[in-house]
């Protein structure tokens, strides 16, 4: 191993690089040495998985749950469910070579325990998904509501910036605008949409607002922001109403309280489960950030237990998870010991899929091609380099 430390400058940088192709090294493929480390057995796939995770991190929740992977959180659990499954397959495998004597060596209450605790696990670790993918990917939010209600200005301050064009003309906003915030470590994705209205004649308004309507089927959440002092509590029953057939997920904001005070809107709207703020005077802007967080993390983020991230986990996980309750299925009808030892080694085959103990080169390809490419971090792999 030959460590170079140079000037930080890119050109500097490159040049270094070419004089060591130049001597016969060659940059290191995406994931290179994860994946030997995987080949040579010192890490498993799930782990190799997880440093990629580490790498493409970008808030401290996502990066946590990605170094307790790493550092073997998952293949542990895999692990001893795996050589439990191994050491009852063999008792069962053991009967069958005695299948005219009519013995058990494989105690089936035990056995049939073991399933049990191995299907929480196993539910546990798949419940644990949903929370893995709003850590891994962020929630997408959309802020929708009447041209005027605020949207924009919402957004202006979630982010502490002017980003979208705020004004009193309604109809402002035409096109979606995007912006990304990190609130509590969790990465939303705020799309402010322009204003709903029945009767436009505008054509480029029209486009947007149907793009709107497209926002709340397609986001994680709605937030439905509308003006306390111009919104009748019929109008905002009839949207609500109109949100929550196109997305469950969504909460009513009041906006610009500054002009009724936030007592007088709650009275106003009495029975309506709604927050109410002035995004102008950045009024109880705390409140809906947290209402946001808890809408989509009940409780706070414990990112020592194991969570999952990965979407081939899961989907491996789901078929385990099915094994498993075949088997409870077969132990409770008394199925032939043969017929028992099929579905186990069915259950083991998906767990050996997650851990990479069986593979294949297309999947290791596909795992390995998503680590951030050598050019952003440059490493190095020598190959009879020789460098004088
Ligand atoms: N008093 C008061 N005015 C507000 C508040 N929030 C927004 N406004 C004003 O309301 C007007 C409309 O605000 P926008 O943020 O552009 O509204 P919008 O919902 O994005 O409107 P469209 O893009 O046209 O759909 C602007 O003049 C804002 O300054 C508030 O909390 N209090
Ligand atoms: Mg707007």
């Amino acid at each position: 191993m030959v460590e170079i430390g140079c000037h930080g400058s890119p050109f500097v940088q490159q040049q270094v690089i070419k004089a060591c192709i130049h001597k016969g090294a060659r940059l290191a493929k995406a994931g290179e040495f994860t994946q030997r480390a995987f080949l040579n057995g010192k890490l498993d796939l799930t782990q190799a998985e997880a440093v990629a995770d580490i790498i493409s991190s970008n808030t401290a929740a996502s990066q946590k749950t990605a170094l307790n992977n790493m550092r073997g959180g998952f293949s542990k659990i895999l692990k001893e469910l795996r050589e439990n499954l191994i050491q009852f397959s063999a008792l069962i495998e053991l009967e069958l070579d005695f299948s005219q004597e009519d013995v058990e060596f494989a105690d089936r209450t035990k056995f049939y325990e073991l399933i049990n605790d191995a299907g929480s696990v196993t539910k546990e670790l798949l419940q644990s998904f949903q929370l893995g993918n709003v850590i891994k990917h962020g929630v997408s939010v959309a802020i929708i509501g009447k041209p005027n209600a605020g949207k924009s200005t919402l957004l202006n301050t979630l982010l502490n910036e002017n980003r979208a064009i705020v004004s009193e003309i309604a109809g402002t906003t035409r096109d979606t605008v995007e912006e990304i915030i990190n609130i509590d470590g969790i990465l939303f994705r705020l799309i402010d949409t322009a204003g709903i209205r029945e009767h436009s004649t505008d054509v480029i308004e029209l486009i947007g607002i149907e793009k709107s309507r497209e926002k709340i089927e397609q986001s994680d959440e709605v937030i439905y922001i509308f003006d306390v002092n111009t919104e009748s509590p019929a109008e905002l029953k009839a949207a609500v109403e109109l949100i929550a057939e196109k997305n469950t997920n969504y909460f009513s904001v009041g906006n610009k309280i500054d002009l009724m005070g936030a007592g007088a809107a709650a009275e106003k709207f009495a029975g309506t489960d709604a927050l109410y703020i002035s995004a102008k005077e950045k009024d109880h802007i705390d409140l809906l950030k947290q209402r946001l967080v808890d809408k989509i993390v009940s409780g706070n983020i414990n990112t020592e237990n194991t969570i999952i991230t990965n979407a081939r986990h899961y989907e491996a996980l789901q078929q385990v998870d099915r094994s498993l309750s075949d088997i409870k299925a077969g132990l409770d009808n008394n199925i032939p010991g043969d017929l028992l030892a099929l579905d186990i080694r069915r259950c083991l085959h998906y767990i050996s899929e997650i851990t990479g103990d069986i593979s294949n080169e297309n999947v290791l390809d596909y795992i390995f091609r998503s680590f951030v490419s050598e050019s952003n971090h440059p490493s190095f792999c020598f190959v009879n380099a020789c460098l004088c």
